[in-house]
């Protein structure tokens, strides 16, 4: 039994699985970071009714802050580098406009409710906010 590698070369295998697993994880251009947000638009939204946005339905007070962040998330999947949403509330208490994949849009409530909205775009995709005092 000549072939057990020492505990040094097994280090040193180890040690390089690791450098390539990380390198692969730095190598992938279409998923990087995501930006802070509280609401994320998924892949494939467009084709999705309340599932295009998570969490949904989504709540927050007043009491910390009244602002709430989407991140456009629909980005690569099936069609393929992304997909603009628009997203508006049923009753015109705010109009996000144009979001592009990759990007933040964001709105701050000023009082509490229940703040159904949509996609302008893909009326399809609808979602709810909740603000509470
Ligand atoms: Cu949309």
């Amino acid at each position: 039994m000549r072939s057990h590698p020492s505990p040094l070369r097994r280090a040193a295998a180890a040690a390089a699985v690791a450098a390539a697993i990380t390198a692969a994880g730095c190598s992938s251009s279409t998923s990087p970071t995501p930006p802070a947000s509280d609401i994320t638009i998924v892949q494939n939204a467009s084709v999705m009714t309340t599932g295009a946005f998570t969490p949904n339905p989504f709540s927050k007070s007043l009491a910390t802050s009244g602002k709430v962040t989407w991140f456009n998330n629909d980005f690569g999947g099936a069609y393929g580098g992304g997909t603009q949403h628009h997203l508006v509330s049923d009753n015109g208490v705010f109009d996000l406009g144009a979001q592009n994949p990759q990007q933040t849009a964001s709105f701050t409530f000023t009082a509490a409710g229940t703040y159904p909205y949509h996609c302008a775009i893909h009326p399809n995709m609808v979602g709810t906010i909740t603000i509470t005092p």
